[in-house]
Order: structure tokens, then sequence, then C-alpha cells
């Protein structure tokens, strides 16, 4: 029986893809490396040192280079977050979560960002949820269960009785590997390994997924 809702942020909640490839592209052009929007598309639902790593594609840094290189892309996206309101949630996601909560189902939030927090203050949707995880909450990063599975014991519930919306190829790999029901957003190339796809947040339809699932 599905008891609860867990939300990926960036791509289901609100769109900050565009204020990440930004920031990496900003850094990226002071260090001479090699960046676009193709190799950013590679970043979805990615650490942030891991994105580090990808971008790289093989250089080896020192970890204090590294290190000084993330934080400044990070001090580049938290001023984009400033610009961030409630403008930003994507589509009628807002009245979507009100929904579910007044059917009784428990609502989450499990990212990989570090900034979640930040994020959903600015968007004004903060106190709605039951429980959030963030990049701070566990150590191994998605496609790792544990972000999820971290969530689940917040909320005080099986992973069986929790469905994960994911727009990332490494999330929906995570929400699988803690044996949740994984909703995907987006293309099949990119979410098909998802019980359930949706092209777009727009097209999410709860009744759906809880007859489906
Ligand atoms: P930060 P999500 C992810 O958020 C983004 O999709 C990914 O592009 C980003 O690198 C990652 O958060 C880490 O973000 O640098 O703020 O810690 O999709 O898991 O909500
Ligand atoms: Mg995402």
């Amino acid at each position: 029986e599905i008891k609860a809702f867990i939300f990926d942020l960036d791509g289901v909640i609100t769109d900050t893809a565009e204020y990440h490839y930004k920031s990496w592209q900003k850094l990226a052009d002071e260090e001479d490396l090699f960046f676009n929007r193709e190799i950013n598309e590679k970043l979805r639902g990615v650490s942030r040192m891991d994105s580090l790593d990808i971008i790289l594609d093989g250089k080896e840094l020192p970890e204090k280079i590294k290190k000084e290189w993330t934080d400044r892309k990070n001090a580049y996206y938290q001023k984009y977050l400033e610009e961030i309101t409630k403008e930003n949630i994507l589509d009628d996601m807002e009245s979507k979560l009100k929904r579910l909560k007044n059917d009784g189902f428990k609502i989450a939030v499990g990212s990989s960002s570090r900034n979640a927090r930040k994020v959903l203050k600015q968007l004004q949707i903060y106190d709605m949820f039951d429980a959030i995880s963030d990049g701070n909450s566990v150590e191994s990063a998605k496609p790792a269960p544990d972000l999820f599975l971290h969530t689940a014991k917040n909320l005080g519930l099986e992973p069986e009785e929790c469905v994960v919306l994911e727009d990332a190829e490494s999330g929906v790999e995570a929400a699988l590997a803690a044996n949740m029901k994984a909703v995907g957003v987006g293309p099949e190339s990119r979410v098909g390994k998802a019980h359930l796809v949706y092209g777009n947040v727009d097209s999410i339809d709860f009744d759906e997924i809880l007859k489906k699932l």
C-alpha cells in the first residue's frame, strides 16, 4: 500500500538545472575545461563532486583544487538561488502536493543537492514536507539507495510504501535499488527503467500512479 511520495527537487519540483549549467560553465571558462549543455545533461541528479569528475573526464587533479573548484561553482550557484521565488515551482506542482497531503499521504523531498533546503525555502514550500533528505543526509549519493532509504526511515515507513518521482537516470536507479516504486519524469531514454514514465511534470497523474503501482 502506498503511503508516501518522495519528490526529487531539481527537475521535478523546480528547474534549477539552468542555474547549475551557468555556474559550471563559468567555472569551466575560467579553468579552461571543456563543457557545454550536452555534458550538463549528464549532471542531472549527480552530486557536486561527482559532477566535477564527469566534467574532468578522467583528468586527475589534487583534492584541494577539486574542492576549491566545486566551492567556487557553488558560490556562483548560490548567487542564482537568491533570484528564485514561488514562480519557479514547475507547473501546478504546489496544488498537486497539497492534494496529496489532503488525501492523507506523506510527502517528502529526496534531493542530491546540498542546497535543497535553501531552494525549498525560496520556493516557499519548505514547511509542507513531512521529511527532507538532501546532499548532506548521507555519504553515498544517487544511484546508491541510501538517500531514499534515509527519507523512508524519517517518515517511519517501509521502502515498499514509498513512491519516488525522479527526472534523472541516477535517481530512478536509486529508487529501484531502495526497493521503492519509481516514477520517471522525462524521456524514455533517460528514465525508462522506472515503473511508470511521464514525459513532463505537467502530465503526472497521481490517480493513475495509485491505480497502476
Ligand atoms: P548541489 P536533485 C541535483 O539535484 C541536481 O540535479 C544536480 O545537477 C546537482 O549537481 C546536485 O543536485 C547537487 O547539487 O551542488 O547544490 O549540492 O535533482 O537531486 O534534486
Ligand atoms: Mg533531479
